[in-house]
């Protein structure tokens, strides 16, 4: 399986998040992939740079005048007299204005963010779009004919929509493979999301359409980020009706509830018959996760691996979340190397 990493990854660095009512370091930080990638080279993965793909590229899931505003974010900050990471502080909620975007880059930034765990520094651009090419890269190597293939992105992706960003994400990598192989020759494409939170933006994004269906195994939004998306009842509209589907579990969730739930997740994949699976692959469900808490152990990522190539579909698997970084790289390849019957 070849690896798609780009090393400008760690261009996103140096901000902080607002947790439990204080600025600290970010959870999303730079050694996640370099942890990773030294755990990839150790099982033997051949590891490449990332196409190139133009900006245009990200249009196909993204709003053009969030792209620019993500793009140009922390020049204007710094136009502005501001300097280091930037967080929103005001958000349009309920009884707000939303069908206007304000010129100044407090507003603007509050308008385009959800939360204020997501920091803007001067190297976010370059990392994301660098993320972004990694998962349109292994989608390309899919599209060409490997079985499957691992994009090693950060910053993560799940949580930005079509015009949106948070929880760490500000470019959707999943949505951006998904569509790749919409746009060469794979009819029916599968997202599944096995990160511990729910991927809000992969679901905003393909809401309404019956050509992608979206299936997210998560911690409960009743207690757990991202809160207001990821309820059992959300099921798509429109022409996506029935196209999303989510499996909401409680805190503490162990393998024994685990895996007869990634089994049922399974089945709803099977039942649409797809051409192609994306894997948002987040192994904060792991036990030792700092943010999270399910209960599962190293040993059991090799079975969630396993259990994918059941699927026999050809495979994108893209890096969401995981914060325990000490055994992410190990948790990670497990999957990876499991989907391979190498375990
Ligand atoms: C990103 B991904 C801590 C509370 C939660 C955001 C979590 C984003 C998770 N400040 N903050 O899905 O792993
Ligand atoms: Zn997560």
């Amino acid at each position: 399986m070849k690896v798609a990493h780009s090393a400008l990854h760690a261009r996103h660095d140096g901000g902080k998040e607002l947790h439990r009512g204080e600025l600290v370091p970010c959870f999303e930080m730079p050694v996640r992939a370099d942890y990773i990638l030294k755990a990839v080279e150790r099982a033997g993965f051949n590891v490449s740079e990332p196409r190139p793909f133009a900006l245009e590229s990200l249009l196909r899931v993204h709003d053009a005048h969030f792209v620019e505003f993500l793009r140009t974010a922390h020049e204007e900050w710094r136009a502005a007299g501001k300097e280091g990471f930037m967080l929103p502080s005001g958000f349009p909620a309920r009884s707000l204005r939303r069908d206007h975007i304000p010129s100044g880059i407090n507003g603007k930034m509050g308008y385009y963010a959800f939360d204020a765990s997501t920091p803007i520094v001067e190297g976010t651009w370059e990392a994301a779009f660098a993320a972004a090419q990694c998962a349109l890269t292994a989608a390309a190597w899919v599209a060409e004919g490997d079985k499957s293939a691992y994009a090693l992105c950060r910053p993560p992706g799940h949580h930005a929509g079509y015009a949106l960003y948070g929880g760490y994400c500000f470019l959707n990598n999943a949505a951006l493979a998904a569509q790749y192989l919409r746009d060469h020759g794979f009819a029916r494409v599968a997202v599944l999301d096995v990160d511990y939170h729910h991927g809000n933006g992969t679901q905003d994004i393909f809401w309404e359409r019956s050509d992608v269906l979206f299936v997210s195994i998560h911690g409960s939004p009743e207690t757990e980020y991202p809160y207001f998306l990821g309820y059992a009842d959300e099921r798509g509209e429109g022409a996506g009706e029935g196209y999303t589907r989510n499996f909401p579990l409680p805190r503490g969730t162990t393998w024994k509830e685990y895996g007869p739930t990634l089994s049922a997740a399974m089945d709803v994949i099977g039942g649409f018959s797809p051409d192609a699976l994306v894997v948002s692959l987040g192994v904060d469900t792991y036990e030792g996760d700092p943010i999270s808490s399910f209960k599962l152990a190293t040993s059991h990522y090799p079975l969630i691996g396993q259990r994918l190539a059941e699927l026999k579909l050809p495979t994108v698997f893209v890096q969401e979340g995981g914060y325990a970084v000490d055994d992410i790289g190990t948790n990670v390849a497990g999957v990876l190397e499991g989907f391979l019957s190498r375990r």
